[in-house]
C-alpha cells in the first residue's frame, strides 16, 4: 500500500508559475522585495531551488509578454541546464489598453485581431520551447447592463477560440480558464465551468477546462466540478491558490486544506493522477518570502494528495454501498486526519533530498546570494 502511495506521489508534479518570483501587492501598494529576479532567466533560477529542495517542481509556467524574451529557444536550454522544464505558456490579453472593453470579445474587429494574433504567438512560444500546454484566461466582459450584446460576445469568443484550436499542434492543447467576476463586474465572458466546458465540448479533445481554485462564488463545490470535469475528460488542469473572500491568491492549502484534500480525493479517485492533469500553482507572494511561498505551496499539495491517497476505498466503497453515512464519513476524515509528514520525509530522504525543503533551503544561503547579487536592473513583476 505504501510502496503504491509513494510511487504515484513521486510521480506527482507541480508547476510553478514564473510570476510568482516577481513582486507582486494589490491594487493599493506593491512592496518590492530583496532579491526578486529582473527577468525571466533569474525567474527559472528560482523556480529550479523549488524542485531542486521539493524534487516534485520540474516545469515552469510563462507568461507571456511579462516573459517576453528574444530566443525563447535559448530560454529552454538555459532552463533544461537548470534542470527544470517550460510548463504552460500563459496569455496575457488585459494589460494592453486596447483591451478596455474586451479581448477575444471585443465589439470591435480590430482589437480582436489583435488579441488573437496575441494568442497565436504564444503557440509559436510553445512550438519555440516545447511547451504543449496554452493556457487562456480572458478578462473579458462587462460592467453595466446593456453595455454589450451577451450573445454576440459568446460568439466572438467561439470565433477566436476555433481560430486558436485550429493552430494547436498534435501534441498541444489548451486550456480554458474561467472566473467568476473582476475585473468585469456585471458579467464576464467565461464566468464559470460551464461555459468553458461547453466551448472546449464543441471543439474537441484538445480544449480542455482548467479549474483556478480561486475562480468561484464562495461556498462553491470545487471537488464536484473536478469529479464531474474528470469523468468527461476535459479536466485539463488546476491553478492552485487558496482565498478568504474573492481571487486573494494566496497559498494553497493555506485557507482552507480540507477542501484542498477533498479536491485531491476527487482527483485520485478519478485517474486524475495518471490522465495528464496539469497541477499548476497561479499565486502571488505579497507580504511572504517568495521562493520559500512556492516550497511551502508545493509541500501543501504533496500532502493533500498524499492524504487522499490514503483513503482507504474498499472501506470507503463498503460503507457507501451499505447506506452507512457515518461510516463513509469516517473513512475519509481518517485519512485526512492522519499526518503525513513523517511519510513525505522518508519519500524525500529515499530520492536524497533534505526531509525538511524549508529548513535545507533557508540553509542553502541561496536567498543571502541572490539578495546580494541582484543590485541594479529593473524587478520583475505584473506589467514588467
Ligand atoms: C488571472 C488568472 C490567470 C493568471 C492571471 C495572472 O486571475 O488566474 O490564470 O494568469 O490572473
Ligand atoms: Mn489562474
Amino acid at each position: 500500500m505504501t510502496t503504491d502511495i509513494k510511487a504515484a506521489l513521486r510521480a506527482l508534479h507541480i508547476e510553478t508559475p514564473s510570476w510568482a518570483y516577481g513582486n507582486s501587492g494589490t491594487r493599493f501598494k506593491v512592496f518590492a522585495q530583496r532579491g526578486v529576479p529582473r527577468d525571466p532567466y533569474e525567474k527559472l533560477a528560482d523556480a529550479a531551488q523549488v524542485h531542486a529542495h521539493t524534487g516534485v517542481a520540474p516545469t515552469v509556467a510563462l507568461h507571456i509578454p511579462w516573459d517576453k524574451v528574444a530566443d525563447y529557444g535559448h530560454l529552454a536550454a538555459h532552463a533544461r541546464e537548470l534542470g527544470v522544464g517550460i510548463g504552460a505558456i500563459n496569455s496575457n490579453v488585459f494589460q494592453d489598453d486596447a483591451y478596455m472593453l474586451g479581448s477575444v470579445t471585443n465589439p470591435d474587429p480590430a482589437v480582436r485581431r489583435k488579441a488573437l494574433a496575441h494568442l497565436l504567438e504564444c503557440v509559436d512560444i510553445m512550438d519555440a520551447t516545447g511547451s504543449a500546454t496554452l493556457k487562456l484566461w480572458f478578462s473579458d466582459g462587462t460592467n453595466y447592463p446593456g453595455q454589450d450584446d451577451i450573445r454576440a460576445r459568446q460568439d466572438r469568443l467561439a470565433e477566436a477560440l476555433a481560430a486558436v484550436y485550429a493552430r494547436l499542434g498534435g501534441d498541444q492543447r489548451f486550456l480554458l480558464e474561467y472566473k467568476l467576476f473582476e475585473p468585469a463586474f456585471y458579467t464576464t465572458d467565461v464566468p464559470d465551468w460551464g461555459t468553458a466546458y461547453a466551448h472546449c465540448l464543441r471543439l474537441g479533445p484538445k480544449a480542455q477546462v482548467v479549474v483556478d481554485t480561486g475562480h468561484h462564488a464562495p461556498g462553491v463545490n470545487i471537488e464536484f466540478i473536478v469529479a464531474f470535469l474528470l469523468r468527461e475528460g476535459k479536466l485539463g488542469g488546476f491553478d492552485f491558490n487558496s482565498r478568504f473572500y474573492a481571487d486573494d491568491d494566496l497559498m494553497v492549502g493555506a485557507a482552507d486544506p480540507f477542501q484542498l484534500f477533498r479536491i485531491m480525493y476527487e482527483v485520485a479517485r478519478g485517474g486524475g493522477l495518471e490522465a495528464g492533469v496539469a497541477f499548476m500553482l497561479d499565486q502571488c507572494h505579497n507580504i511572504e518570502p517568495k521562493i520559500p511561498g512556492q516550497i511551502r505551496s508545493v509541500m501543501n499539495v504533496q500532502e493533500a494528495t498524499a492524504k487522499a491517497l490514503l483513503v482507504d476505498r474498499d472501506a470507503l466503497a463498503a460503507a457507501q454501498a451499505g447506506g452507512d453515512v457515518l461510516g463513509a464519513n469516517a473513512v475519509l476524515m481518517d485519512a485526512y486526519n492522519t499526518d503525513v509528514r513523517p511519510l513525505l520525509a522518508e519519500l524525500r530522504q529515499e530520492t536524497g533530498l533534505a526531509p525538511d525543503p524549508m529548513a535545507a533551503y533557508a540553509k542553502s544561503g541561496y536567498f543571502e546570494k541572490i539578495a546580494a547579487e541582484r543590485i541594479g536592473g529593473t524587478q520583475a513583476g505584473w506589467g514588467a
